[in-house]
């Protein structure tokens, strides 16, 4: 039954604005600039108590970014570019929160947030074309555009065994971590998940628990960070370069700017291969990908660098059965989200951590006491859960979206998502998705996808208004178009053999598509950029 009934205008508690952002995150924050700069009154609606995004709720030890810091910030504002100072390669998560609350404040954004705020419906009006946009509190807005900013890794999930609520001791997920600082001294403490998060929280918590026992279901590629402070000299440097370095991230490949490959990773001598991989290894992840023009499509090719990595894990773990137990053998490299870490496969070898191979003893159920597998029951203090997000279409699925002629966006999307660039939806006019599926979105530095994708929508609406349109929506044709173009180009990669949160695999009945276009940020920003050139091909404005 329908428990949302859809508000009327009328309603004395209605705002109305000209835009409306849902997420205070870099892309939520960055389309308010860009709005306020429109001089459209725009409102950011959050549901977090701060701004932030990833970077308000993703807390647990050892978090950081594994782009660059001088890769992972805005470009927009070469002021800001300037002014701002990183102090480490790659930036931990307070270190980011304080960028994010240094460009609200200097960008005068906060007074555009409502925070605490989370959007429960979002309704097309046909009669009159706008949207009726509805939080859980019970607060209505009705807006002309409608942005989604609700990002891509926003809505955690559990394991799908009984018991999580029974279990006596504390849990924690590592994407809804306390603010205060969470002690493990001595502790008996099982993480659940080796992926990102898993990977860079272990190597923390086991330097002070008691005992720690990681249950592994899928062993994953991880490379060594080399994290170090940003020296002043490399700092000024880049700095000096940004302009030219920021244009060459736009047209690459991922968002990060690394020589392009020549050859067949197939054609070279084996000393060849090795050699170019120890030039990369420890420095350059997105170079691991690239070493070779095949690297990512034929398996071949992309097992010279997977064994490559086997060896890397065979050299760090001193057991030889944990060492296989985390060599990864069932998708090839770089098709699930390859990590980076901080001593990583290195805690295998402390004697108070432990490997638990959830393929060959799969989890049952938490207890009171635990954590149950088919062999045995751990008994533990304190469970977290590492176990990654409903991602891409998680997030917006939990909001009730319905385009023209009340159709829900789930219903739409019953068998994957299509989108028009990933950027609109055939039918749900004005509403826009940031970094949505069907765009480079997570195979990019998400940074460079966002600005581009929050250009775009600020470019077409100010060029729809010069019009005197107040309406732009995507034609299902050239949505029909992009979807398989997205899905023809992920089909020629080995992305889809993996069984990835890329491919819906990690949410029980999720349906099996490959969700971000693989086809590169640069040749994606080359079209978007040509079809606005070329008066917006796939889309009518009215
Ligand atoms: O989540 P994940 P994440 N029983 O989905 C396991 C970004 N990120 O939070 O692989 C047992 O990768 C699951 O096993 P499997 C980055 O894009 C970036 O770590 O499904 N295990 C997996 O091991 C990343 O990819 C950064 O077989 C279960 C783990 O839990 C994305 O966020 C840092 C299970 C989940 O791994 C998500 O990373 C952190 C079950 N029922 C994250 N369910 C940086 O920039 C799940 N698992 C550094």
């Amino acid at each position: 039954t329908d428990t949302l009934a859809q508000p009327t205008t009328t309603e004395a508690a209605t705002t109305r604005v000209d835009a409306l952002v849902v997420g205070a995150g870099l892309a939520g924050l960055y389309m308010l600039h860009r709005f306020r700069g429109l001089g459209l009154d725009t409102v950011v609606l959050e549901a977090g108590d701060d701004i932030g995004g990833t970077w308000f709720w993703n807390r647990y030890p050892g978090a950081r970014c594994d782009v660059e810091s001088m890769e992972y910030s805005y470009s927009f504002s070469p002021e800001l570019e300037q002014e701002w100072d990183w102090t480490e390669k790659y930036p931990t998560q307070p270190e980011i929160l304080r960028y994010v609350h240094h460009v609200a404040d200097r960008f005068g954004l906060r007074d555009g947030v409502r925070l605490g705020t989370r959007v429960a419906a979002a309704h097309w009006r046909d009669a009159d074309g706008r949207w009726t946009v509805t939080t859980e509190a019970g607060e209505v807005y009705d807006t002309e555009q409608l942005v989604m900013a609700t990002g891509c890794l926003s809505t955690s999930k559990l394991p799908e065994i009984p018991g999580v609520e029974g279990f006596a001791g504390r849990t924690f997920h590592t994407a809804h971590w306390p603010h205060e600082p969470v002690d493990f001294t001595g502790r008996r403490v099982a993480v659940i998940g080796t992926g990102s998060s898993g990977i860079q929280a272990i190597p923390l918590i086991a330097e002070e628990a008691g005992d720690l026992t990681v249950f592994q279901r899928t062993a994953n590629f991880s490379m060594p960070a080399n994290n170090a402070p940003l020296s002043d000299e490399a700092q000024a440097e880049r700095k000096r370069g940004y302009r030219a370095h920021r244009q060459a991230a736009r047209e690459s490949g991922f968002g990060i700017p690394v020589p392009e490959a020549t050859s067949s990773a197939l054609e070279v001598t084996p000393e060849e291969r090795r050699a170019q991989y120890e030039s990369v290894w420890g420095r350059n992840l997105v170079g691991m990908l690239t070493s070779y023009t095949d690297s990512i499509v034929d398996a071949d090719a992309n097992e010279t660098a997977a064994e490559f990595v086997r060896e890397k894990i065979r050299e760090i773990v001193d057991d030889p059965e944990t060492a296989e137990t985390l060599c990864p053998r069932d998708h090839p490299f770089g098709t699930k989200r390859p990590c980076l870490d901080s001593g990583y496969y290195a805690t295998f070898n402390r004697e108070n951590v432990h490997l638990v191979d959830l393929r060959r003893t799969p989890l049952v159920e938490i207890t009171e006491r635990g954590v149950r597998t088919t062999d045995a029951e751990y008994a533990v203090d304190d469970l977290v859960f590492a176990t990654g997000f409903d991602a891409m279409t998680g997030t917006l699925a939990a909001i009730d979206v319905r385009g023209r002629a009340g159709v829900r966006l789930v219903d739409k999307w019953a068998d994957g998502p299509v989108t028009h660039l990933g950027l609109q939806v055939a039918g749900f006019p004005n509403l826009y998705t940031i970094t949505g599926p069907g765009s480079p979105s997570v195979l990019s530095n998400m940074m460079v996808s966002i600005e581009q994708h929050v250009d775009f929508v600020a470019d077409t609406v100010a060029h729809a208004h010069t019009r005197g349109d107040t309406v732009v929506e995507s034609t299902e044709e050239a949505e029909r178009a992009w979807t398989d173009h997205v899905r023809e180009v992920g089909e020629y990669t080995l992305y889809p053999r993996a069984d990835s949160w890329y491919m819906g695999s990690n949410v029980p009945g999720k349906p099996r598509v490959f969700m971000a276009y693989i086809g590169g940020v640069g040749n994606y920003r080359q079209h978007c950029d040509q079809l606005a050139a070329n008066g917006y091909p796939g889309f009518v404005f009215s």
